[in-house]
């Protein structure tokens, strides 16, 4: 479903075992060094979703090589089967075979209090489209405007498998995420909580 021009959302695009590996490679990421965080913002608050990063380390506002704000460790590699992944997945949403190479994953962990406030992902010198892969626990995801964070907004509920890819004028659509719901789980997968895996095109 086109919820905005460039917005697709196709649920339960995730196969079992493809949701199966993703969480598995998600524990595997999870290290002592380079593994999840909350990132702790330039105004002392501090994010209430878990953050581990793929190929660039993001931390508020830039990206770098380094996990510059935790433990100085390299950041984990991208993988090619994921950049695979998420050419498939755009290739999907839009309904036409398309060239397209992330280098950046920000996997986010949200618990049962977990959200994610409106904002716009501007960080990426690249305007290619983000694929976000939903697992776990379902959430309300806001999808909102170019202009500013208020309304206009569609709510949209994203469940564990779910696809929706961000390109073309939704790409720099304030969006956020105003609830997980608990209890709204994938009974075949081994998870607590919500991850939500971005792939993103660094242009750097
Ligand atoms: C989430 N994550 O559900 C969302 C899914 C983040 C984040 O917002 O920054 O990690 S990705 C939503 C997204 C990305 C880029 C553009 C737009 C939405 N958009 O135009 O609405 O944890
Ligand atoms: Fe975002």
């Amino acid at each position: 479903a086109e919820v905005a021009p460039g917005a697709v959302h196709v649920p339960d695009w995730l196969d079992l075992e493809t949701r199966r590996r993703l969480v598995a490679a998600c524990r595997e990421w999870a290290t002592p060094r380079a593994g999840f965080r909350a990132a702790r913002l330039p105004n002392g608050g501090v994010m209430s979703v878990r953050t581990v990063c793929l190929g660039w380390h993001w931390y508020p506002y830039k990206y770098s090589k380094t996990i510059d704000d935790v433990d100085g460790a390299p950041v984990t590699p991208f993988p090619g089967w994921l950049a695979e992944l998420g050419q498939r997945a755009v290739s999907d949403a839009y309904g036409a075979a398309v060239e397209y190479q992330p280098d950046i994953a920000l996997i986010n962990h949200y618990d049962s209090a977990a959200k994610m406030g409106l904002h716009q992902d501007k960080d990426e010198a690249s305007l290619e489209p983000v694929v976000s892969l939903s697992l776990g626990d379902a959430c309300v995801f806001r999808f909102g405007n170019t202009e500013h964070r208020g309304r206009p907004w569609t709510d949209v509920e994203l469940r564990s498998g779910d696809l929706f890819v961000f390109g073309g004028p939704s790409r720099l659509a304030f969006h956020g995420v105003t609830k997980t719901l608990p209890d709204h789980g994938d009974p075949d997968l081994d998870l607590s909580g919500r991850l939500n895996i971005t792939l993103r095109v660094s242009g750097f």
